[in-house]
């Protein structure tokens, strides 16, 4: 009988400590025979060269121990934001989680946002305050700034002597009177007895806390250190006895691939955690992508090997992490079975930044291309497309991430690639509703046999690309059917403007096609022109990718702020009084972000934190830029038509 596991993802802002304190967890336990620093690039979970060299997590990692029986998997999480990505991925594996916060900076807006999404998804969440025995640390009065800052119910499970230095120590503190009063804020029955006089026994407050914490009401709070060890037994005993590892759910093995990695030969190995069911080696299995318009793409495949992360077992349990291989072309994001998954909506916006990218030396575009493609096909979050003149360009979260896949294109294809300077995706979205009909003509033998008639309408932000079925539909033949969609689904990649076209609903309401003459080309060809012509009719805007921001700042400091903000057309939400400070949010252009964060150490003295993450995007104000086109442009007909002529295949008969 295999011990149980409980999936544990470290999250908090940048520098907290999460790597450090995988690795003391992992040292503590047995699981490394070295505790390993990332100061010496040393570290278990920071295993890439780009980690260990600048001491930063970049991708997730996972890495287990036991607690006598139970097996914890730590999925350590990057801290930078430019690659939350990667941190909102790893929620959908997560059983729990530890929330880590610095006993120095105390609450980040970061360390908010990432408790919030975790209690959306109501995620048990224990809170570590690492570094105590750094100067400057605060324990007692970090737990009212946690309470006030986080708004949420805490109950501390240690204390701290000579908190700011070396000798920093954590002492236990039994659950009294205090943890009783606020577990009673969610338990009336514990409320009456407090009332009454009958106070509950530490044990009885105990297993209540387990019940509250696992329900998402309240948060235990540990001190300590990852750098000195202290505090981290405590934490270690609060993951074993406060956090309930997830239920076994038989039936049809269901799960999902959260991470990808290369193995030694260059070939994919997917990491798939399982919700349901049992996966065997050799099992046949067919994984799910979703795609635009509501489609889905299937991948059929056979587990060539499979490895279970902590386990030595060749088969993979529900609630277990498995390695498996055998899959070319799997992707983060697959999906098997349907048992379990969590209903989570897709928490990350797509990238709102691009870079043109080129080989540095010439004879390397090929193999650039290539290179570029196999990362966009292991990352969906890596977006890459073809511009004109032969240059390609990468979808980007920030300047971090160019970095990184700069660095990853000259290690492990051996590409140097130059990166433009980075700018802003801009996307269309309709103005109204349009449609246009091409009627097939026989006596006009160069056009294409088809009738096609579309209408387009705008959906809701979010909800993508929608085909509406009609009675039209029904009518044709299905290679046809299938030919238009597929069409429809490419020219939205550039609309009036040259910019994607977001949420679009689109409805064929006339088909037409001449028996034998027609094919599934002249679908694809005609389509184009008609859905541009429908788009024409309706009208599109550009609009331009925001990112939401939070910003935190002295008070003193806020008419410079918001001043600042207006200058840079931020639209405003809120603002809030915290204490001392303001807490304002709202929305801001993504290409504006950098401004404001160099912006920001003068006027608020080196204070204000800003913490941002992808947000909704607005109409752009003032003139709208063009992207140029590289489907022929189907509004001019004889230019599309050469254009097509250019593309056809070369016969070799
Ligand atoms: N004094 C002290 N330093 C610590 C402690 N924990 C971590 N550090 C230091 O803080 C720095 C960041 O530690 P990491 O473990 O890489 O932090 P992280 O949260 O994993 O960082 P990212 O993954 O890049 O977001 C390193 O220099 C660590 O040595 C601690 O408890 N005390
Ligand atoms: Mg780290």
């Amino acid at each position: 009988m295999s011990a149980r596991t409980l999936n544990l993802g470290i999250l908090a802002h940048v520098d907290a400590g999460k790597t450090s304190l995988t690795e003391r967890l992992l040292f503590a336990h047995g699981a490394v025979a070295a505790l390993g620093s990332v100061d010496a690039g040393s570290t278990t979970t920071d295993s890439g060269e780009l980690e260990r060299e600048r001491g930063i997590t970049i991708r997730s990692a996972v890495a287990s121990f036991r607690l006598g029986d139970l097996q914890v998997n730590l999925i350590d999480t990057p801290g930078h934001p430019d690659f939350i990505a990667e941190v909102e991925r790893a929620l959908a594996v997560l059983d729990g989680a530890v929330l880590v916060l610095s006993a120095v900076e105390g609450v980040q807006a970061q360390t908010r946002v990432l408790l919030r999404s975790l209690r959306r998804l109501r995620l048990p969440t224990l809170i570590f305050v690492n570094k105590i025995d750094r100067m400057g640390a605060r324990a007692d009065a970090l737990l009212a700034e946690i309470r006030a800052k986080l708004g949420v119910d805490v109950v501390a499970m240690n204390a701290v002597r000579d908190a700011g230095s070396h000798a920093a120590r954590t002492v236990a503190r039994p659950l009294a009177r205090p943890a009783a009063e606020t577990l009673a804020d969610h338990d009336d029955d514990l409320l009456a007895r407090l009332v009454d006089g009958t106070e509950p026994s530490p044990g009885e407050l105990r297993d209540l806390l387990a019940t509250q914490t696992a329900a998402g009401l309240v948060h235990p709070v540990f001190f300590g250190s990852a750098m000195t060890g202290e505090g981290t037994d405590d934490l270690a005993a609060g993951i074993a006895t406060l956090l309930p590892p997830p239920p076994i759910v038989d039936g049809d093995a269901s799960g999902v691939v959260f991470a990808i990695e290369r193995g030694a030969g260059g070939e994919r190995v997917a990491y798939l955690r399982l919700y349901a069911g049992l996966l065997r080696e050799r099992q046949r299995v067919t994984f799910r992508r979703p795609g635009p318009g509501g489609t889905t793409a299937e991948l059929k495949g056979r587990v060539a090997a499979l490895d279970v992360v902590g386990g030595t077992e060749r088969h993979l349990a529900a609630g277990s992490i498995g390695r498996i291989r055998g899959l070319p072309g799997i992707r983060v994001g697959d999906r098997l079975g349907t048992a379990g998954h969590p209903a989570t909506a897709p928490q990350f916006s797509p990238p709102s930044l691009e870079a043109l990218v080129r080989a540095r030396h010439p004879g390397q575009e090929a193999r650039l291309h290539a290179a570029l493609t196999t990362l966009a096909d292991e990352d969906p979050l890596i977006g890459t497309r073809a511009v004109a003149g032969g240059d390609t360009s990468v979808l980007l979260y920030g300047a971090v991430q160019r970095e990184v896949i700069a660095a990853r294109l000259a290690r492990d294809f051996g590409v140097e690639a130059v990166f433009g300077e980075i700018r802003p995706v801009y996307f269309e979205r309709l103005a109204g509703t349009g449609e246009a009909v091409v009627e097939l003509n026989p006596r006009r033998a160069n056009d294409f046999w088809a009738t096609i008639g579309l209408r387009v309408e705008a959906g809701a932000p979010g909800s993508g690309l929608r085909f509406v079925r009609d009675v039209e539909w029904g009518a044709l033949p299905r290679a046809f059917h299938k030919a238009t969609e597929e069409a429809v689904v490419k020219t939205l990649d550039q609309g009036l403007y040259g910019w994607p076209v977001l949420d679009c609903a689109v409805t064929v309401i006339r088909t037409g096609y001449q028996a034998p003459i027609s094919a599934a080309a002249d679908f694809r060809g005609l389509a184009p022109i008609v859905l541009l012509r429908a788009l024409q009719a309706a009208g599109t805007r550009v609009h331009e990718p925001c990112q939401a921001f939070e910003l935190e700042l002295p008070a003193e400091t806020l008419s410079a702020v918001l001043g600042r903000l207006a200058g840079l057309g931020a639209d405003v939400s809120g603002s809030a009084e915290r204490g001392s400070s303001w807490v304002i949010s709202g929305q801001l252009p993504a290409r504006l972000v950098q401004e404001l964060t160099t912006a920001l150490p003068g006027l608020t003295h080196g204070e204000g934190a800003l913490w941002t993450r992808p947000g909704a995007d607005r109409p752009l104000r003032g003139v709208s830029p063009r992207r140029p086109r590289l489907d022929g442009n189907p509004l001019h007909y004889e230019e599309y038509l050469r254009f097509l002529s250019s593309r056809l295949p070369v016969s070799t008969a």
